[in-house]
């Protein structure tokens, strides 16, 4: 495979409500997304940059920089024998795994299209369907938020995930528990704890909650361990977990017994297998998180999410949940039992709508 050319393209995308996590508030998405050109067939990728570098350190700014100034050079006009060998070309370029998931996964879209085969089965994905969860933004009241919970179970979500900070933790958490006892409950802090906070998280203990995702600070490893030694509810680690190595320190010291997979995190699927395939050698299941993802994001996260290990409910729901009308044909649906149904379409499986995406559009680059 040759890559021919790269089109970088920034679209604006307004959330049907905005998203309230620790670190801040969410209402207009600004969403890179980057069209590859293999072989004359063309692959979808999308950056999880944010707008703002509060959940990491990479933005929309960033990532464009990288991928235009570094990551197109590394890869223009090069011999590529499979998207697999992608993640190794750009070994050179240290971190901003957002910007190169976003290309690493557009070209694995391509290759699976040039095979005709569904990117789930390219990646070695074993699941038809997959289970969703659903995350769900810090609301103004407790009444709110069990509002919330209700309609997302009624409509036949698997498991509840609510973000907390300090001063709307306990309580959110001790009133859904006590109106759904029976429910997958988790909570995601986004890192704004300290160790310090250790009694108050402990009160967590008693709410038989099915996890606690990244308490701690985004790159601290080694105090999430010194946590998880005195909570008897698993923590997740989402924001720490940027390579296999960290995986795998924060696996043997015990700083967490399940992990988020974020492809744009982690940078693309070739990475996500790498950490999916540790944990599952070592017991501890994955999930793939979210990062209020267009379509798409939302569909490689689909199919990264058929790998066996991938066996907790994801963050991955339906597009309608986010978006008035998303960017892909058809939009993703969740069934009445909470699942995502693996499209069997070549490549991501879902059509982008060029129209559409045309009339979001605030800026783009050819690279050729
Ligand atoms: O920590 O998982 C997170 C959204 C933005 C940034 C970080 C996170 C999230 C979510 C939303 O939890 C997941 C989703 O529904 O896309
Ligand atoms: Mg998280």
């Amino acid at each position: 495979m040759r890559l021919k050319k790269i089109t970088l393209r920034e679209i604006h995308l307004p959330l049907i409500m905005p998203f309230e996590t620790s670190f801040g508030e969410t209402s207009l998405r600004r969403i890179l997304l980057v069209e590859t050109d293999v072989d004359g067939i063309s692959g979808w990728g999308e950056s999880t940059a944010g707008e703002d570098p509060f959940y990491s350190y990479e933005t929309v700014e960033t990532a464009w920089h990288i991928l235009r100034d570094f990551l197109w050079p590394i890869l223009k006009d090069q011999e590529i024998a499979s998207a697999s060998e992608v993640w190794d070309m750009l070994a050179r370029v240290r971190g901003h795994n957002m910007a190169k998931g976003s290309l690493e996964a557009a070209i694995w879209d391509a290759e699976a299209k040039q095979k005709n085969i569904p990117l789930a089965k390219l990646l070695g994905g074993v699941r038809e369907e997959i289970s969703c969860g659903v995350s769900i933004g810090i609301q103004p009241t407790i009444q709110h938020l069990l509002a919330k919970v209700e309609k997302e179970l009624a409509a036949g979500y698997q498991r509840i995930k609510i973000k907390i900070k300090p001063g709307t933790d306990i309580e959110p958490a001790r009133a859904l528990r006590e109106r759904f006892p029976r429910v997958r409950l988790m909570v995601d802090a986004n890192s704004a704890y300290r160790l310090e906070d250790v009694a108050l998280l402990k009160k967590l203990d008693s709410l038989y909650l099915i996890m606690i995702e990244q308490p701690l600070g985004w790159d601290d490893i080694y105090s999430h361990a010194q946590l998880q030694r005195q909570l008897d509810t698993p923590i997740c680690l989402d924001e720490c977990i940027h390579d296999v190595e960290h995986a795998r320190a924060a696996i043997e010291i015990g700083a967490c017994r399940i992990i988020n997979i974020k492809l744009g995190r982690v940078g693309g699927h070739t990475p996500a297998k790498r950490i999916h395939d540790i944990c599952q050698a070592k017991s501890i299941p994955v999930w793939c998180g979210g990062m209020l993802e267009s379509g798409i994001g939302r569909a490689h996260n689909i199919a990264m999410s058929t790998l066996p290990n991938f066996t907790l409910p994801g963050d991955v729901s339906a597009s309608r949940r986010y978006w008035n009308e998303d960017i892909i044909e058809p939009e993703v649906e969740v069934t009445r039992q909470g699942t995502i149904r693996v499209p069997s379409a070549p490549g991501i499986g879902y059509s982008p709508r060029l129209d559409r995406m045309e009339s979001l559009t605030h800026r783009m680059e050819v690279l050729e």
